[in-house]
């Protein structure tokens, strides 16, 4: 049987919080738009990723109407402790900046938003995997889908990650720049017997170790590792001593069952453009960043945002994407970069050669982040998201 065609304004390739974001806005705007999803709905709404949400953010979703769960549920959290030599530094980066992060897991920000989808009858299509995207320089473009619709429309946005369709679609014309960080993150998810009361960064000799709020019960926690490891090295014993080692001078919670253990390889990239003819990208598609600074999530939201405006105003808004969104996508990678060269001392550096020197280092950075001043309230907006970044104090590389 030959597929279905849909025709509509706009394709968005994937329900991930960019893809939601930007058919949410779409739709209340009065745009006609369809979401393809590949994996099914109680997949979509079970994937825990990031837990921070930046008060950007917030006020963008909640500018929509689509903030009441994230308002009611989401702890506002505004500090971050960094452990290194002994003492413990806190950074009250709400203090700093006015701004804080709400607390609030992504799969939860994601059924909110299909559920605002599923109210304005406009669910997204799940299990409809978008197999190529054709004729973006021609009158109307196409997604055509592995036993789906095949979806003719004005614009496809990819919002479908870095290893989606869209970005090989656009790339002949495009430039990956990439990042391999020296050193991969062991990220855990585990049952705590209390809520962790806040972000805690530990740097340590043996590598950076995190500890980040998820919900009531859950955690979140990173270990740095060598590139390359894998999981085998880490038996749950393991990750539990070296987090008590690395995490020493927190106040830990009794760590239960490890829900969730997985491997995630440290690398960032962006592309740019970020569109070509038809084909516009958004969020991880564009550009991946690492979970350092909690940014990814909320760089995708703005992408969206921003797209979402330009295909409300027309042609010129959207000839303009690549241009606004890509500074905001190198500060953020900036930030996130910078974070990673304070929290780690990679393997086979100079640094790992004299540890307590490069410790001692970085406690020096630590403490001009905890008294108020320019060098500390530009991080402390950059870290929060407020949306006012101001201009950074001139200098060497610094946080
Ligand atoms: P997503 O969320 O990856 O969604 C892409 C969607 O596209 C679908 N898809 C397709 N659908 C149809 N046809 C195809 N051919 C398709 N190919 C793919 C996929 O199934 C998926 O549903 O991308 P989006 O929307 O750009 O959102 C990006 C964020 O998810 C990502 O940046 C964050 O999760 C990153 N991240 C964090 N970001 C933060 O802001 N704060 C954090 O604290 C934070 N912690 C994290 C994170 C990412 C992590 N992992 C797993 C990489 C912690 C972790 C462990």
């Amino acid at each position: 049987m030959p597929a279905r065609t849909l025709r509509t304004q706009v394709g968005i390739i994937g329900a991930g919080p960019a893809g939601l974001v930007l058919a949410n806005l779409l739709t209340a705007a009065g745009i006609d738009c369809v979401v393809l999803e590949r994996h099914s709905r109680a997949r979509v709404e079970r994937r825990a990723r990031a837990g921070l949400v930046e008060q950007r953010t917030v006020r963008l979703l909640d500018a929509h109407g689509l903030a009441d769960r994230l308002l009611a549920d989401g702890i506002p959290h505004g500090w971050c402790d960094f452990l290194c030599l002994g003492r413990v530094i806190r950074l009250d980066y709400g203090a700093l900046s006015g701004a804080r992060h709400r607390v609030y897991p992504q799969q939860l920000l994601v059924r909110d938003l299909i559920a605002s989808l599923d109210a304005a009858g406009r669910p997204p299509l799940f299990e409809c995997a978008a197999v190529a995207v054709e004729d973006i320089h021609g009158p109307r473009a196409t997604i055509r889908c592995e036993d789906g619709p095949t979806v003719v429309c004005d614009h496809v946005v990819g919002c479908d990650g870095p290893k989606g369709l869209a970005r090989g679609a656009l790339s002949p014309a495009a430039t990956a720049h990439r990042r391999r960080y020296p050193y991969d993150w062991l990220a855990v998810l585990a049952e705590v017997d209390r809520p962790v009361p806040g972000v805690v960064y530990g740097l340590h000799q043996n590598g950076f170790a995190g500890m980040m709020p998820r919900s009531p019960r859950i955690a979140r926690f990173y270990l740095q590792c060598p590139p390359g490891d894998t999981l085998s090295a880490w038996p749950a014993p393991r990750v539990l001593s070296e987090l008590r080692r690395r995490l020493n001078g927190a106040h830990l919670p009794r760590i239960g069952a490890l829900t969730e253990t997985r491997m995630l390889r440290m690398r960032a990239d962006v592309t740019e453009p970020m569109a070509r003819g038809r084909l516009l990208l958004a969020g991880d598609a564009a550009h991946v960043l690492t979970p350092s600074g909690a940014k990814g999530m909320n760089l995708a939201v703005a992408d969206a945002a921003d797209l979402a405006e330009a295909l409300i105003s027309g042609p010129a808004a959207l000839d303009g994407y690549t241009a606004r969104r890509l500074p905001d996508v190198w500060r953020t990678q900036e930030f996130s970069d910078r974070l990673l060269g304070l929290l780690h001392l990679p393997a086979g550096s100079e640094a790992a050669a004299d540890p307590r020197f490069a410790l001692r280092l970085r406690l020096a950075t630590l403490e001009r982040l905890a008294v108020p001043g320019p060098f500390s309230v530009a991080f402390a907006h950059s870290y929060a998201g407020s949306g006012e970044e101001p201009v950074s104090p001139a200098g060497p590389r610094q946080p």
